[in-house]
């Protein structure tokens, strides 16, 4: 039975909820990261080197620890939205979507009627949340979080409209993607003017529509600055990174290198 209610969690926005990210394929690891302070983990199956049988177990894992595992998925692809919330996610973030069309599509896979069309099947999901099917039919569309990824010009320019589809819970900026779109590709700089003046614009989206300010933030001073702008969903401590700031430190105690 699920320790976490996701969707309350991220009610409350006088505090940010932050989680980490992977990239490493490991069941292991993800319930190694489930147990540190930060209260969730994201697999990134679009850019780290996760797929379906890695995630799966590793859902799983997260999930066992008590945390809400959450799945950046690949593209915007039906199958590919229901294939992770019927493993277990608890949130799924869709990248690269561009209009409010691309939007629907989002929440036609991911939510069951009357707010979409998810195609029925979660076995593994039933399980995670200690629900009978029928439960988990009534719960489904509140417990599944649904974030809707801004990270290009054209996005940026739908925002509004994307913001106000029905069955989103909340848009989630790609800083790098958004940063290399506005600069025309100068490049990556998640807190350069435009990429804020950006962000602002996004986060005034979500309050009008009720929606979850998210983003990939990455480092402490990032998620500061963006906290400051409203958004409360970031993620805050990439797998790798971790490994190599521990390193860094340890060396640098020892050798002063
Ligand atoms: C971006 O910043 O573009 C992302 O997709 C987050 O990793
Ligand atoms: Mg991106």
């Amino acid at each position: 039975m699920q320790s976490f209610d996701l969707k309350a969690r991220l009610a409350n926005r006088s505090e940010p909820f932050l989680f980490s990210w992977m990239t490493v394929p490991s069941p292991q690891l993800a319930g190694q990261l489930a147990r540190l302070p930060l209260e969730g983990v994201c697999l990134d199956m679009q850019h780290g080197m996760i797929g379906f049988s890695d995630a799966a177990p590793m859902i799983s894992a997260i999930s066992s620890a008590g945390r809400p595992a959450i799945a950046r998925i690949l593209w915007n692809e039906p199958g590919l939205i229901g294939q992770v919330l019927d493993a277990g996610a608890a949130a799924v973030i869709v990248p690269m979507v561009n209009s409010k069309a691309q939007a629907e599509a989002v929440v036609m896979a991911a939510k069951y009627p009357p707010l979409g069309g998810r195609s029925w099947g979660g076995y593994t999901a039933f399980q995670t949340y200690g629900l009978s099917p029928a439960d988990y039919l009534q719960e489904a569309n509140t417990i599944t979080q649904v974030f809707a990824m801004i990270e290009t010009q054209a996005a940026l320019d739908a925002v509004e409209e994307i913001a106000s589809v029905a069955g989103l819970d909340g848009l989630f900026v790609g800083p790098s993607d958004l940063s290399i779109a506005l600069s025309r590709g100068a490049g990556i700089d998640k807190t350069a003017k435009h990429t804020l003046e950006a962000m602002k614009r996004v986060a005034a989206a979500t309050r009008k529509n009720n929606l979850v300010a998210g983003a990939f933030a990455g480092s402490a001073d990032v998620i500061k600055t963006y906290a400051a702008m409203g958004y409360t969903f970031m993620a805050g401590a990439v797998d790798v990174e971790l490994l190599q700031a521990g390193a860094e430190t340890l060396m640098k105690a020892v050798k002063g290198v």
